[in-house]
C-alpha cells in the first residue's frame, strides 16, 4: 500500500496546474458568459499535448496512466469544467472504443490524429434513449461493404468541433441490447449534421449538440469491435469515462473549497472572521473530509483499470460518490457567501451551475446506484 504518487504523476498535476491557472482561469468567466471557447485557447491546449493525454505514445500521445489522468483532469476542472469536459470527452469516451476494439487499421489510421488534436465526440444517447441506453433507436444497416446511419443523437460533447465521432446504432428491428454496432464516423461523412446546439445551465465553454444522421454512409472497416456487440463498446468506454467524471467532480469541489476558505477568512460577523466561528468551520470540515474520501475511491478505480483489472462497480462508486461530494461542497460554499454566492461577481455561482451536470452526464447518480447495486448482488464484495 503506498499513498505517494510517482514523480510523473506529479510533474503532469503540477505542469496541469501552472498550465491552467495561466491559460484557462483568466479565461473562464467570460467563457462562461459567452457560452463559447476562443480557438486560441484550444490552439494552446494542442500545442501543450492536453488532446494527447490518454493516446499511446506509439501514436504520438503522452500514453498517461489512469491515475495521471485524472489528476490533469482535477487540475483543468478546477479553473474550467467547460474546458476540462472538452478534454475528457476525447479522451476517454471518444477514445476508449477506438484503441480498445478498433481493428488495426482504424487505429493506424485515426488515433495519430486524434492525439495531435483532430477532437473526437461520443454519441450514444438519443431523445428516447438516455439512462436506458439499449432503447436507442438509430439504425445501421449494412450495404455491402458499407453501413448505412440514419436517426438522431443528443447531448454529444464538442459536437460543433469534432472530427470525429463514435456513434452506436442498431439493425433494423432488434431490440434491447442486442443487435446495436459502435462505428467510427468522420466529420465529413455526407448526412451527419449538427442540428442544434443546446443552450445549457453550465458547462458553457463546452459545446453541447444535436446530431442528426441521415443516409451516413460507414465503412465496414470502422466498426469497432464485432458486429452486435456495440452496447458492450459503450458500457466499456462508460467505466473509463466515469472515473474521469469523478476526477472533474473533485476539481469543482475543491474549487469550491479554495473559495469558501477565502471568503471565510475575509469576512466578518459578530465580531471576528467566519473562518474562527464553528458553524462554518463544521461545513468546512466536512467538504474537505468527502472531496478526500472521493479522490481515494477515484485514485483506486483508476488504479484498478491500470492494473487491467475490473473496474465497473469502483468506477460507478467513485463517481457517484464524487459527484454527490461536489454538489454538496458547492450548496455549503455558496451558503457561506450568502448572497454573494448568488451573483456572478464572485465564481462559486458558475461552480454551483457546472458542478450539477455531474451527476447526470456518463450515467445518472440512479443508474451509478444500479450498476453499484447490480454488481454486489452477483457477488462482489470488496
Ligand atoms: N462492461 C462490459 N459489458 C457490460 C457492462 C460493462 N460495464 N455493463 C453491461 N454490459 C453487458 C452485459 O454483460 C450484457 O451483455 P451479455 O448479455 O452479453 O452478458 C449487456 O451489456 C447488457 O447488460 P445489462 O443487462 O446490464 O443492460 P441494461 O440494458 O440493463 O443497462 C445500464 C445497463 C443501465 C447500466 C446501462 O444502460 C447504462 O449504463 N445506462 C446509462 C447510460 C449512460 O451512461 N448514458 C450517458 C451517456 S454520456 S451523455
Amino acid at each position: 500500500m503506498d499513498f505517494e504518487l510517482s514523480e510523473n504523476q506529479r510533474m503532469m498535476r503540477d505542469m496541469t496546474k501552472d498550465f491552467a491557472a495561466r491559460e484557462i482561469a483568466p479565461l473562464a468567466h467570460e467563457m462562461d458568459v459567452n457560452g463559447e471557447m476562443p480557438e486560441a485557447l484550444i490552439a494552446k491546449m494542442r500545442e501543450a499535448g492536453f488532446f494527447g493525454l490518454s493516446y499511446p505514445e506509439e501514436f504520438g500521445g503522452l500514453g498517461l496512466d489512469t491515475i495521471s489522468y485524472g489528476l490533469v483532469v482535477e487540475e483543468l476542472a478546477r479553473q474550467s469544467a467547460g474546458v476540462c469536459i472538452m478534454i475528457t470527452v476525447h479522451n476517454s469516451v471518444g477514445y476508449y472504443p477506438v484503441a480498445g476494439f478498433g481493428n488495426d487499421e482504424v487505429k493506424a489510421k485515426y488515433l495519430p490524429r486524434m492525439a495531435a488534436g483532430k477532437i473526437a465526440a461520443f454519441c450514444v444517447s438519443e431523445p428516447g434513449a438516455g439512462s436506458d441506453a439499449a432503447a436507442l433507436q438509430s439504425t445501421a444497416r449494412r450495404d455491402g461493404d458499407h453501413w448505412i446511419l440514419d436517426g438522431s443523437k443528443v447531448w454529444v460533447t464538442n459536437g460543433t468541433r469534432a472530427q470525429f465521432f463514435v456513434i452506436l446504432a442498431r439493425t433494423p428491428g432488434t431490440e434491447g441490447h442486442r443487435g446495436i454496432h459502435a462505428f467510427l464516423v468522420e466529420r465529413d461523412t455526407p448526412g451527419l449534421e449538427v442540428a442544434k446546439k443546446e443552450d445549457k445551465l453550465g458547462l458553457r465553454a463546452s459545446d453541447t449538440v444535436v446530431i442528426s444522421l441521415d443516409g451516413v454512409r460507414v465503412p465496414h472497416a470502422n466498426l469497432l469491435g464485432e458486429e452486435d456487440h456495440g452496447f458492450r463498446v459503450a458500457m466499456t468506454a462508460l467505466d473509463g469515462g466515469r472515473i474521469g467524471v469523478a476526477f472533474q467532480a473533485i476539481g469543482i469541489g475543491r474549487a469550491c473549497l479554495v473559495e469558501a476558505l477565502k471568503y471565510s477568512r475575509e469576512r466578518q460577523a459578530f465580531g471576528t472572521s467566519l473562518s474562527n466561528q464553528p458553524v462554518i468551520q463544521h461545513k468546512i470540515a466536512d467538504m474537505v473530509t468527502e472531496l478526500d474520501a472521493a479522490r481515494l475511491l477515484a485514485l483506486r478505480a483508476a488504479w484498478l483499470k491500470d492494473a487491467g483489472m475490473s473496474h465497473t462497480r469502483e468506477a460507478a462508486m467513485a463517481k457517484l460518490f464524487a459527484t454527490e461530494a461536489a454538489g454538496r461542497a458547492a450548496d455549503e460554499a455558496l451558503q457561506i457567501h450568502g448572497g454573494y454566492g448568488y451573483v456572478k461577481e464572485y465564481p462559486i455561482e458558475r461552480y454551483y451551475r457546472d458542478v450539477r451536470v455531474t451527476r447526470i452526464y456518463e450515467g445518472t447518480s440512479e443508474i451509478q446506484r444500479l450498476v453499484i447495486a447490480r454488481q454486489t448482488l452477483a457477488g462482489k464484495i470488496s
